[in-house]
């Protein structure tokens, strides 16, 4: 009896292994067709550009026992705006139990996850609003630090903090300091860049702020304190990209801020 399941599980381990070396990546991406039998593979450190309207969009990677991963998306709201529609994303281990379940955000923070069994792990893209339907892009990595890339709007190779439209960023900053948000213009639109300091609330920092393309030393809108614009800046996109939104302070004492910005 205990030879015969011994050699059925061995009859199993050999279909496992067989199964998953079918389904493994190559390496390239891009196998799939985006169902949960034939989820689109994703490749380490690559985003890949998703769009969705109603349905299900079904991404995989496989993961080994005993390592992190982390999973980032881009989508309207916690990105870098040049994705239109806002997504919620399922993650679940073959044997289909949950990883995380309806999480609405991972841009700024990844949602991470330590596997408890080697395998394909598979992540379900559900549509937010379904009056909304549009693009977003996702990925995953086993280091921390989200892949950049063109195509997913993630090429972020500078120090600059990645600034999600719509949103209030709180920081701190000492006498004399630099510091720089990064974000996507869309051309044709109308950016309003707002800050809450010393000048205009109880925020501790009196800080002044200028806008560059990124990879220009030049500003498009020169450092400034602008206090007497009510703290804001508003600039017309005539060409796409990301720009570099730069704080500098500009009291002898540092302290906190906020500063966000929409088109
Ligand atoms: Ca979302
Ligand atoms: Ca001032
Ligand atoms: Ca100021």
């Amino acid at each position: 009896m205990k030879s015969t399941i011994k050699f059925l599980s061995g009859i199993a381990l050999i279909a496992v292994i067989i199964f998953s070396m079918a389904a493994c990546d190559d390496g390239s991406g891009g196998t799939g067709n985006g169902t949960e039998t034939n989820p689109f593979s994703l490749k380490a450190g690559t985003w890949a550009n998703g769009s969705i309207a109603w349905d299900y969009v079904w991404y995989s990677f496989n993961v080994t026992s005993g390592n992190t991963y982390y999973v980032w998306w881009n989508d309207d709201y916690d990105g870098d705006g040049s994705k239109t529609t806002d997504i919620l994303v399922d993650a679940y281990y073959s044997n289909g139990s949950t990883i995380f379940e309806e999480e609405d955000s991972a841009w700024i923070t990844p949602q991470s996850f330590r596997a408890n069994s080697s395998g394909m792990v598979k992540l379900r893209v559900k549509i937010y609003s379904k009056s909304n339907s549009g693009t977003f892009a996702i990925t995953y990595s086993t280091s921390s630090t989200r892949p950049g890339s063109s195509s997913g709007g993630g090429g972020n190779s500078s120090s600059a903090i990645d600034l999600p439209p719509n949103s209030w960023y709180n920081n701190t900053i000492s006498n004399g300091a630099t510091q720089t948000y990064r974000f996507y213009g869309n051309s044709g639109h109308t950016c309003w860049i707002r800050w809450d300091d010393s000048d205009n609330s109880n925020y501790t920092a009196d800080i002044k702020v200028g806008l560059k393309r990124e990879g220009y030393s030049s500003y498009v809108v020169e450092v400034d304190d602008r206090s007497y614009d009510d703290n804001q800046i508003n600039y017309y996109f005539s060409t796409s990209g990301y720009y570099i939104i730069e704080v500098q302070a500009y009291s002898s004492s540092g302290g906190n801020y906020r500063i966000g910005y929409s088109q």
